[in-house]
This record gives C-alpha cells, sequence and structure tokens, in this order.
C-alpha cells in the first residue's frame, strides 16, 4: 500500500510527479471538488426542467416537493434511471457501430476487415434463428448483421433478439410478466427519456421498471457488440502479457490505445506489426502498444497487448514522458489529457465524429481506410517520438505479470480437458462439492471518492481467500492486473484451499505454458454479457432458476453511468450487485428500499451499496453462502 490516494505502486511517483510539474490531476481535482453537494450526492436535485434546479427542503414549508410538486421518490427515479439511459445508450450504439461494420464487410464494402471467427458466426446465427446450413459465410453474416441492426429500430411488440436468446426461460418469464420485456433498443431509450419529462410519470416503481427495460437494452446492445466483435476479430484465448506504467518502453515508439471500439485499435495493432521498421529508422527500438480502459482489454483479449493503467491513473501514462501518441475512441476519455500533452510530445488522437477535445489532433476515422488511418496514427506517433525529450522521460519500472483472454469460449476450453461432454459442471460440480463457494463477477470503473484500486483489491483478495472463483472486466480486471492477482503467483499469494485446489485442477488440464490466474479476465466492458453468459449456464446445469445460482457482481468503484446500467439489467437478470460508492438513490426511502429489498422478491436480483471492502466482501461471501444452503435444502 502506497499512500491514500492509491495502491497503485506506480502511481505513486506519477502523482509526485505531476505536483513537480504543477498539474493537477484527477486526484487532484476529487479533492477540489469536496464537500460535495448533499442534493446532488443522494439524487434529490431536480435538474430536468428550467425553472430548476429544485432541490428537497423537507423542514421548510413548500420546500419539500420541486416547484411543480414532484416529491423526493419521483425525483431520485428519474434522476437514476436517467443514468441507465445513458449507459444504456454508450454501449448499444457502440454495439450498433461493430453490427454495421459486419454487415459491410458481408457486403464487400470494407476491404480492410474479414470475418475472423466463422465457427463463432454460425453458433450466433443458430443462436438467434439465421438459417446456416448449405449458406456462404457472408451470406449468413449479413442476416446476423442485419438482425443486430434490427434491434435499435424495432417498433412493433416482438421482444429483443439477443436477450430474449441468450436468457433462461424461467427470467424470461419474469422479465414478460413484470412488463419490462424491451423491443426495440431505441424506442426504450426514448420512452424512458419521455417517460421521464418534466409532467410527466411520477409514478417512482414504475419510473423504475421503465429504467429496468432500459437496462436490458445495456445487456442487449453489449451482448451483440460482444458477438460481433468476436466475429470480427476472433475470440479471445488465452494470452500472457503484462500489466502496469512498466509496460510503457523508454527505448519504443509507445503507442496507447484508450477507450472502447475495438474497430480502429484492431487496425493499430496490425499496422504496428507492419511499421516496425518505420519506427526502427527513427531511431526506436520498435513500436510498442499499450492499453487504457476497455480499448486496451479488447486488444488485450485478442492480441495480447499489454496494460498501461485504468480509468483514473489515464493521466499517468503522459506523464511518464514516453508516451508518444494516445489514440482514443469513445468514452471515459479525460477531456484533461489534451492540457497534459501540452506538457510533453505527446499527440492526443481523436478518432471518432462524437468525441473530440479541443486542440488535440483529429483523426476521423474511416472503416473504408481503416488500415490506412492506423498507419497514419502510427506515422504521427513515431513523429513524435522524434521530438520526445528524454530528459523528461520517467517510467516506474512497475509490471506485473498477466495470463488474460478468458472469453466463455476459452474458459469453457479448458473445462472441456476435464469434462468434455459437459464442461460447465466442472465449475458447478466444484461449488455443489463445497470446494467453492461460488461466482463473483468484478465490473466497473474506478472512483474517486474512495482510494484507486483499493475496493478492487481488498474485495477480490477476501473473495479468493474464502474460495470464490472470480472473474472480472473493464477497470476492474486492469487494476487486478496491475496489482499481480491475474496470474498464478496471486494464486499462492491469496487463494484459499479449495480454490487453490479448483485452479491447479484447471492447470493440470489446460496444459498452458503459464500457470491460470487467481481472476479470469473475461474483457471489456461490454464483455459482461459473457460473464452473464456463465451465470446462465451454471443455472441451467444446477437446474436452477438465475434468482438462485450462487453468482454475485460487483462493481467497488462505480463511476459511469455504464456502470448503473450493468448493475441494473444484473439486478433485472436475478444477481445481487454490490456497489461500492453510495448510490444517489438514498435521497428518497422509498426509492431506495425498492433497488435494495423489494427488487429481490420479484426479481431475485438487488443492490447493496457498502464503501468498506472487508464488510462488502463479507456481504457477498454470505450471499453466496445463503444461496448454496437454500439450494442444499430443496434437494
Ligand atoms: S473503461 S466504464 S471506467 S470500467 Fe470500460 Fe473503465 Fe468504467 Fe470506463
Amino acid at each position: 500500500m502506497s499512500d491514500k490516494r492509491t495502491i497503485d505502486v506506480a502511481a505513486t511517483p506519477m502523482l509526485d510527479r505531476a505536483k513537480e510539474i504543477g498539474f493537477l490531476t484527477t486526484f487532484d481535482r476529487a479533492k477540489a471538488q469536496e464537500p460535495r453537494c448533499t442534493f446532488g450526492n443522494t439524487g434529490i436535485c431536480c435538474r430536468i426542467c428550467l425553472q430548476g434546479p429544485c432541490r428537497i427542503l423537507p423542514k421548510k414549508p413548500g420546500g419539500n416537493k420541486g416547484i411543480c410538486g414532484a416529491m423526493d421518490y419521483t425525483i431520485v427515479a428519474r434522476n437514476i434511471v436517467r443514468y441507465i439511459a445513458g449507459g444504456s445508450a454508450a454501449h448499444s450504439d457502440h454495439g450498433r457501430h461493430i453490427a454495421e461494420t459486419v454487415l459491410h464487410v458481408a457486403e464487400g464494402k470494407l476491404k480492410d476487415y474479414q470475418i475472423t471467427d466463422a465457427v463463432k458466426l454460425i453458433a450466433v446465427a443458430k443462436k438467434i434463428g439465421v438459417e446456416t446450413e448449405g449458406r456462404d459465410v457472408l451470406a449468413v453474416a449479413k442476416d446476423v448483421a442485419t438482425a443486430a441492426l434490427d434491434e435499435f429500430g424495432r417498433v412493433n411488440e416482438d421482444e429483443i433478439t439477443w436477450l430474449t436468446a441468450n436468457s433462461n426461460e424461467s427470467t424470461l418469464d419474469v422479465l414478460r410478466k413484470t412488463n419490462i420485456m424491451p423491443s426495440g433498443i431505441n424506442l426504450s431509450l426514448a420512452q424512458l427519456l419521455h417517460q421521464t419529462h418534466a409532467g410527466n410519470d411520477a409514478d417512482p416503481v414504475n419510473i423504475i421498471f421503465g429504467g429496468l427495460k432500459a437496462a436490458l437494452c445495456d445487456y442487449d446492445g453489449m451482448a451483440l457488440a460482444t458477438d460481433l466483435s468476436d466475429i470480427l476479430f476472433g475470440t479471445g484465448v488465452p494470452v500472457v502479457t503484462e500489466a502496469n506504467l512498466g509496460a510503457i518502453k523508454a527505448d519504443k515508439v509507445n503507442i496507447a490505445l484508450h477507450g472502447h471500439n475495438p474497430l480502429l485499435s484492431q487496425m493499430v495493432v496490425k499496422a504496428a506489426k507492419e511499421m516496425q521498421g518505420e519506427a526502427k529508422t527513427a531511431g526506436a527500438a520498435g513500436i510498442n502498444l499499450v492499453g487504457i480502459c476497455c480499448t486496451g482489454n479488447e486488444v488485450l483479449t485478442r492480441e495480447g497487448v499489454a496494460i498501461a493503467t485504468n480509468f483514473a491513473t489515464q493521466e499517468l501514462a503522459i506523464l511518464t514522458g514516453a508516451m508518444d501518441a494516445m489514440v482514443v475512441d469513445v468514452q471515459c476519455i479525460m477531456p484533461s489529457l489534451r492540457s497534459l500533452a501540452e506538457c510533453y510530445h505527446t499527440k492526443i488522437i481523436t478518432t471518432m465524429p462524437i468525441m473530440k477535445i479541443p486542440g488535440s489532433y483529429h483523426l476521423a476515422f474511416d472503416e473504408h481506410r481503416a488500415l490506412d488511418s492506423a498507419k497514419e496514427i502510427i506515422r504521427l506517433a513515431i513523429d513524435a517520438y522524434k521530438v520526445r525529450d528524454t530528459e523528461k522521460v520517467c517510467i516506474p519500472d512497475v509490471r506485473n505479470t498477466v495470463v488474460a483472454g478468458f472469453t466463455l469460449e476459452s474458459l469453457l476450453n479448458i473445462f472441456k480437458k476435464i469434462n468434455a461432454d459437459a464442461p460447465i459442471r466442472v465449475l458447478t460440480d466444484a461449488i455443489e462439492a463445497g470446494e467453492i463457494k461460488g461466482v463473483a463477477l468484478f465490473a466497473g470503473c474506478n472512483n474517486l471518492k474512495g482510494t484507486h484500486d483499493e475496493n478492487h483489491f481488498t474485495i477480490a483478495t477476501e473473495l479468493a481467500k474464502n474460495d470464490v472463483f472470480i472473474v472480472a472486466t473493464g477497470c476492474a480486471a486492469q487494476a487486478f492486473g496491475k496489482e499481480g492477482l491475474l496470474n498464478g503467483d496471486g494464486v499462492q499469494k491469496y487463494a484459499g484451499e479449495g480454490l487453490k485446489k479448483f485452479i491447479a485442477r484447471l492447470n493440470a488440464a489446460a496444459g498452458l505454458t503459464a500457470e491460470l490466474p487467481l481472476i479470469f479476465h473475461m474483457g471489456s466492458c461490454v464483455d459482461n454479457s459473457r460473464a452473464q453468459d456463465l451465470a446462465n449456464m451454471m443455472a441451467k446445469e444446477m437446474g436452477l432458476d438465475n434468482r438462485d445460482v450462487p453468482y454475485v457482481a460487483s462493481a467497488p468503484e462505480a463511476m459511469s453511468e455504464k456502470a448503473v446500467a450493468i448493475g441494473s439489467w444484473n439486478v433485472a437478470l436475478g444477481n445481487p450487485v454490490h456497489v461500492g460508492v453510495v448510490a444517489p438513490t438514498v435521497g428518497s426511502t422509498l426509492v431506495n428500499d425498492v433497488v435494495t429489498k423489494v427488487a429481490e422478491d420479484v426479481f431475485g436480483g438487488f443492490f447493496f451499496w457498502e464503501t468498506d471492502p472487508v464488510k462488502a466482501a463479507t456481504r457477498l461471501v454470505d450471499i453466496l453462502e445463503e444461496r448454496n444452503w437454500k439450494n442444499a435444502m430443496r434437494k
């Protein structure tokens, strides 16, 4: 543990460096925001009309409602579901972009992309009811991509496809009975914004159900994004690489791939392989790609690209003085990167029409000339390298080995070596035998209301000690990579006896050159769909409804609207969800009780807020034990 700001030992000297050069990082800015406004913090500040902001002042006559008469519960419910709308829009728009690209590949319009994983294409086609027998791969791809795009504009009563195809019947039954089964993504999101317009729905429960419907669109958008990205770029297999700022190399042209969308970053990886010579001509030892946030996770999973860092410490990659270019696409990119880059030679390159930063270099990404765009980016980085000030280079010598690439397919491939007929039984048998207690998904971001990466690390190691099998995505997975939990040493240091035995059995069967990790990295934010597929499979194999499966989710440092959407669909699909920051629902006891208590009766899933990592871990273990106990009693 290094200091109160972060537990990341590479981050600490970089934060000190920022101080030396007088740059105020996100850590300083977070501090400057304290104390937070209690109204905003608890969700009782309403800003959805121009008469506002209205705050709930319970003791003031006339102040216990908004100007329009909206009660605290209406205001809190409207605010929280509008987060879901934002998150769901982001994930599903990402999915739409990938689907459009697959369609254009199938139509022969894009020369730089191809269908890489035809086996997955056929599996997805069968899952969603697209005819495959005797058909050409591109014809199937066209129908699958069209089906994905149909998810967005549908306005009839038909149910959304990916959610319906992936979920278990008893779960779908609950979604239908509660009237939250979506039809089209765009329709559900537009309806939610309409529902929460000033002077519209005042019923908090109805508003929350509208929010859950939008959250299920978030699930659908990310599930199709995962499937189509695998089809386009390949489904990841185990890879060995490294994580933390020490992955940035002083003698190479360093390029950070940051954001979420793999369409351009995959091309940068391809171009980098071809252009090592150009970098050498410029005097560098080659090109070194590193990842930040979920674009990083995408190229880690499929290409073994190293992790530089996660969300809260993205600025610190520039402070190393050796970052020649940072290529950003969409989501989770701090606008501050540009002003920090001005202190160095780093080129910040924005690439998407909906994500520009004043003063940064904008290279409009065009799928029709994707590889050329990637090459332009690399040339910009090489040019920047030529003017790098070596005096300013200061890379912390901190990195940990990472074994990642655990898509559900690659995990099942390991299980298959133990049980070829029913691979998932390898996991469920271990749970039923009491060797491990269940599965926990770690998802989500960093949130500087707490100490950077501390919740991730503490909760995960506590769960591991208690024999919980852990999968992770997003910036949580990157925190684990940096802290040495994505390798075999992590197992030896932190796993309980049962988990150790289970992973040793997998190791013996897997036959990989590297030891399997303590935590299985499943990919980016949209790959939370892979984890839900795992939960669905466990339910089926164990003969349980999802609401009874020993599976929990935790977002220890949730930050983004997308995290709210992910947490919400997890609840609707039956999963208990821990959040490590107090949600802005606490301003209304009614709304807070609905999402933390009543939700369990209806869906099986529910939220709980716990900022203390040890208490959070204890509660997660208790939930798994309770589910196991109840399941044993039912037999
Ligand atoms: S990048 S949404 S900070 S996980 Fe997916 Fe990280 Fe959260 Fe962005």
